[in-house]
């Protein structure tokens, strides 16, 4: 339906560009989005801080910057042609492959006539009386919409650590995510990173030879193991051609849509040499296979997490030379797998290079950021550059970010500060009209990630076809809908260990006020069954929404 018709008079009515709907974030699922509603026939305006599409992986250019799901399996799946015209160079494609795949995306599909680039939401604003969205950019500009969706990504509101100083260091200073597009050189330099994230370990791990010297200013150390990446030979790039039916076929039934199953049999069923024979295999296999095809109780049991922790351990003090520097990298308060698995090559090795060196900082916190380096509770260090690998605020940090006003005035950052409240992870009671993909409570952030965008996005679209097919040009979730969900929510992570644990994935992040208590921020009862439920949602005329013409 519409709305031609209705944007003219919109724009003669209030000089406001008006659309149909408007994306915050041109990243693959703003990317996706806008493809999908334009194949509806809607006016969409994709609003982008960027000044170029990519999303992730337009931000996070740093050194080491790579996927840790394999790419053919990342990429997007919609297509048939895409699929088979691209050709991956390599399993795990580092930062720049990926954003010349997107490139490449948005040139096949035009998209790039419909994003406004440099262009930062800083308030989005509903309006009862005309069933509109106002979105206001930072600076001032424009438009209005009558549906919203967000496509900011979960990991995407980076933070800086809070420590004094932060500013007065007169070196070059860098966050991971916000990293310069023009080359960094660090031959001759004095380097610090801060944390040891899956970012923190890509990072070391890349410029741990290229420089003078490294220090890793560690907190709290993390489970990485290797990610045995390789080259895509000329066989192997046809044969994963001929076979993208199956392998997506098989990424719609696992949990995280990785190409990865959980064995069927439990840690102690089998015999320890079994067992150690199975770790040894999986060890050497590429990806999160470690993660994923592990046996079935590692994530649940914590005898089971225990013993194969240990196996890591070994791993880990026969790759690092100097048994005190080992036992630092060795985490002691949780199991593998509760954090997200940092994916490394030559890691534990790099803190065998004489440059290289390793601070605890549990043991000699940092003090303050000084105009010459870092501070600690025992030593005064000199650098010429430090790397912040200091993560995110996730999840909902994003949202945090924009003033996202709804009925009565209501704020989503009000809303949320006691509790985030969402229907399927995909809307919130008080915000009509407005879809939040990849938003908390969905299923997408413990998921390779398209392949849950995917889902979202053909969700949204499949609502909107309807909405405009019935007439209806109102929807919103109802309160009982999201507390039903919320509840769901927490009963299905009730079991997981993870939740015991202190990450971005329980929602912790120090560096931000209001992040120290931990949240279940994802649905984690598994792709298909998410996916099953949003069906059923849909087909029960969308069950817990009130939809009004
Ligand atoms: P993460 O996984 O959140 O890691 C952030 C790291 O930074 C982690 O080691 C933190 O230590 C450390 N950190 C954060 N703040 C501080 C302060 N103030 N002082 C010292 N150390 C600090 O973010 P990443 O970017 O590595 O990865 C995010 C996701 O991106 C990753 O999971 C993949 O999905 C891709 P802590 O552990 O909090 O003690």
């Amino acid at each position: 339906m519409l709305d031609s018709a209705v944007a003219e008079a919109g724009n003669r009515a209030t000089g406001v560009r008006a659309f149909d709907a408007i994306v915050i974030g041109a990243g693959i699922a703003g990317m996706y989005q806008l493809y999908r509603l334009r194949q509806l026939g809607l006016s969409v305006q994709v609003f982008e801080t960027g000044s170029d599409l990519g999303g992730t992986w337009y931000w996070n250019r740093y050194p080491g910057a790579r996927f840790d799901s394999e790419s053919y399996t990342y990429a997007y799946a919609f297509d048939e042609g895409l699929l088979q015209d691209w050709n991956w160079r390599e399993h795990f494609a580092a930062q720049p492959e990926t954003l010349s795949y997107l490139n490449h995306v948005a040139e096949r599909f035009d998209l790039r006539r419909d994003i406004q680039f440099n262009s930062r939401v800083a308030a989005c604003t509903w309006d009862e009386a005309r069933r509109r969205w106002t979105v206001t950019l930072e600076g001032g500009g424009q438009a209005e919409c009558r549906f919203l969706i967000t496509a900011l990504g979960p990991l995407s509101a980076a933070t800086l650590p809070r420590i004094p100083g932060v500013g007065d260091f007169q070196g070059e200073a860098f966050h991971t995510s916000n990293w310069p597009k023009a080359e960094v050189s660090f031959a001759g330099k004095r380097v610090a990173v801060i944390g040891t994230g899956a970012t923190g370990v890509q990072v070391i791990q890349t410029i741990a030879p290229l420089v003078k010297s490294l220090t890793v200013f560690q907190r709290t150390p993390n489970w990485a193991t290797p990610l045995h990446n390789a080259p895509i030979t000329a066989t192997e790039q046809a044969a994963i051609k001929a076979n993208y039916p199956a392998m997506f076929e098989l990424l719609r039934q696992t949990p995280g849509c990785y190409i990865h199953r959980h064995d069927p049999r439990g840690t102690f069923e089998v015999t320890p040499e079994e067992r150690e024979a199975f770790w040894e295999e999986l060890y050497a296999k590429p990806g999160f296979a470690i993660w994923m095809a592990n046996f079935r109780d590692m994530l649940t049991d914590r005898k089971a997490n225990a013993v194969f922790s240990d196996f890591i351990a070994r791993k880990i003090r026969a790759r690092v030379k100097d048994p005190k520097t080992a036992e630092m990298l060795i985490p002691k308060c949780h199991g593998f797998g509760m954090r997200r698995v940092p994916q490394e090559t030559q890691y534990f090795e790099a803190y065998n290079l004489p440059h290289v060196s390793l601070v605890d900082m549990k043991a000699t916190p940092i003090e303050c950021i000084t105009a010459k380096g870092i501070r600690t509770s025992a030593a005064e260090y000199e650098f010429d550059m430090i790397i912040y690998a200091t993560g995110f605020d996730a999840v909902t940090g994003a949202f945090d970010r924009i003033e996202f006003t709804g009925v009565n005035g209501l704020t989503l950052r009000d809303k949320w500060r006691e509790g985030t409240l969402t229907y399927l992870g995909l809307m919130s009671a008080g915000f009509p009209n407005m879809l939040t993909l990849v938003g908390p409570h969905n299923a997408s952030t413990r998921c390779n990630i398209p392949r849950c965008i995917e889902q979202n996005v053909e969700w949204v679209t499949d609502l909107l076809r309807h909405m405009d097919a019935e007439g209806i040009t109102r929807f919103e979730t109802t309160p009982a809908a999201e507390v039903d969900w919320s509840k769901h929510i927490e009963e299905l992570a009730g079991e997981l260990l993870y939740t015991l644990v202190d990450s971005w994935m329980t929602g912790i992040n120090r560096n931000v006020e209001g992040r120290e208590t931990r949240r279940i921020l994802q649905y984690q009862g598994g792709a298909p069954a998410y996916r099953e439920y949003c069906d059923t949602v849909a087909a029960a005329g969308y069950r817990g929404l009130v939809l009004a013409r």
